[in-house]
């Protein structure tokens, strides 16, 4: 066996990485003194949908990673693809008037599956730099258009744009605006479309409007001609896989255009397969002007993000310099990945199984888990599910206790049951990796429902069965 495809079976101690990750490793998203005292979970290796940790134990990673490893772990050929462009050219960059092969390939190649004239593509290293891509070419569009004062742009409370300043101030999440002074100025927002926690005793179909209503009146509010562009996730992800009522999308499609509003729609989560098509947006029949896509672009295994941009913003940019880039545009190792990624998912038809198979049959099986007497609803799109928690089902009643205290609970007892399955306040989430069979998710709802099962009586110990006031 090659030095390169032995396994690298040999660390340390679980206790000692965790000591040695406590001391000098600053996690993000993470209260670091609090998992200095209880020590990482380390994960070792991977393998199709289920990971290995440093004692040897298995998991079924319901997360696909941070949503990203769409093909699965363990994927040689992208190993191989990426020695061999690192061997024939690890770097150059895509600034001062040239290319290289990998980027001009995966251009095209986005190019071509994007829908519409979704043409041209700016590259970064991740969603939350394209993100910021997205905010300083929408403006500048429009100020190239003779329209400098067109540039507000409205997102939506509890979405999730990304962690740079640009992007987490587009992102609604109250809890990161606290820290460090966002939102940046020219960004607004309006409220999400969750239905099970907003919506009163509006139908959903009623609440979808609504809701994209507000778009319309926050547009008026400001002026049409100070509103640069709207930006969205076709499926909120980190807000808790929030899918919004059907009547949402259409109302926003006609608001935007309408109003002549550039609708960005971030597909960083949801391209890729994840919905059954390669886009989201095809999913809920929508033409963006600008789409934001990562993780799966390359299955995590490269760091590699972009904005794929309409030819009537590509072209009016085009006039003059646009000011902007990273070190990492459309670097050739990682868009090596990217494409080879790719190939893997058409070849092996990957979309097509998720929208013909594996999303039917996750959501049967994933709806059974709404008899649970924890659940106040249990749904799912594509391959991403999401859980409602509640005290009492009925009045769909948040719990009296702090939003998070339930679904941490649930969420370590996932874990102990070697589920990974994520909580969003007191949503629990799923989103497994594109390839994961009927079998694998019918491990997954039974390791769930054993979860919730713990959870209640965990609830019913401590008091927490208490719908808030
Ligand atoms: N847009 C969306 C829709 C995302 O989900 C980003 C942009 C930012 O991408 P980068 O590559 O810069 O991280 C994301 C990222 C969570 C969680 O808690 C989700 C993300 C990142 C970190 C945590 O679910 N999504």
């Amino acid at each position: 066996m090659s030095s390169l495809a032995a396994p690298i079976a040999n660390h340390p101690p679980t206790a000692e990485l965790q000591a040695r990750d406590a001391a000098h490793h600053m996690h993000p998203f993470t209260a670091n003194g609090e998992l200095a005292e209880k020590g990482a979970r380390i994960i070792t290796r991977a393998e199709g949908v289920r990971l290995t940790d440093s004692d040897g134990v298995e998991l079924i990673d319901g997360m696909s990673g941070l949503w990203c490893v769409n093909i699965g772990y363990g994927r040689h050929e992208l190993a191989d693809v990426a020695a061999r462009q690192m061997r024939e050219l690890p770097y150059y960059n895509t600034f001062f008037q040239t290319s290289h092969v990998p980027a001009i390939a995966l251009a095209e190649k986005l190019a071509a599956l994007a829908p519409g004239d979704l043409n041209h593509v700016f590259f970064a290293s991740g969603g939350s730099e394209a993100n910021d891509t997205n905010i300083r070419m929408v403006r500048h569009y429009w100020a190239r258009k003779g329209q400098p004062e067109k540039q507000v742009i409205i997102a939506r409370r509890n979405a999730y744009h990304g962690s740079s300043m640009g992007s987490a101030s587009l992102g609604g999440m109250a809890a990161m605006h606290a820290q460090g002074g966002m939102p940046i100025p020219g960004i607004v927002h309006i409220d999400q479309p969750n239905w099970f926690l907003e919506g009163g005793d509006m139908t959903p179909e009623a609440f979808g409007i609504e809701r994209a209503r507000q778009l319309e009146a926050k547009i008026a509010e400001l002026g049409a001609d100070k509103v640069a562009a709207f930006i969205a996730e076709p499926v909120q992800g980190a807000g808790g896989v929030i899918i919004p009522p059907e009547s949402y999308w259409p109302e926003i499609k006609r608001i935007c255009a309408e109003h002549d509003i550039l609708l960005i729609a971030d597909e960083v989560i949801t391209g890729f397969g994840r919905l059954g098509h390669w886009f989201g947006s095809q999913s809920y029949g929508i033409q963006p002007h600008i789409m934001t896509i990562a993780k799966g672009l390359s299955s995590g295994y490269a760091p590699i993000g972009g904005s794929i941009v309409c030819d009537e913003v590509a072209e009016v940019i085009a006039g003059d310099e646009f000011n902007h880039g990273y070190t990492y545009s459309g670097h050739p190792v990682a868009a090596a990945v990217a494409l080879e990624n790719l190939r893997i998912i058409e070849e092996e038809g990957i979309v097509e199984r998720v929208r013909d198979h594996t999303a039917p049959y996750l959501a049967q099986v994933w709806a059974g888990l709404a008899d649970h007497p924890l659940v106040g609803e249990a749904v799912s799109r594509g391959l991403m599910a999401s859980i409602a928690l509640t005290p009492d089902k009925a009045a769909r009643a948040r719990f009296a206790s702090d939003p998070g205290t339930v679904g941490y609970i649930c969420r370590e007892r996932c874990f102990a049951n070697n589920l990974v399955m994520r909580h969003v306040a007191d949503r629990m989430i799923i989103a497994p990796p594109l390839v994961i069979t009927p079998a694998d998710l019918d491990e997954v709802v039974s390791r769930a429902r054993k979860a919730l099962d713990e959870t209640h009586d965990i609830l019913s110990e401590r008091g927490l069965m208490q719908a808030a006031a």
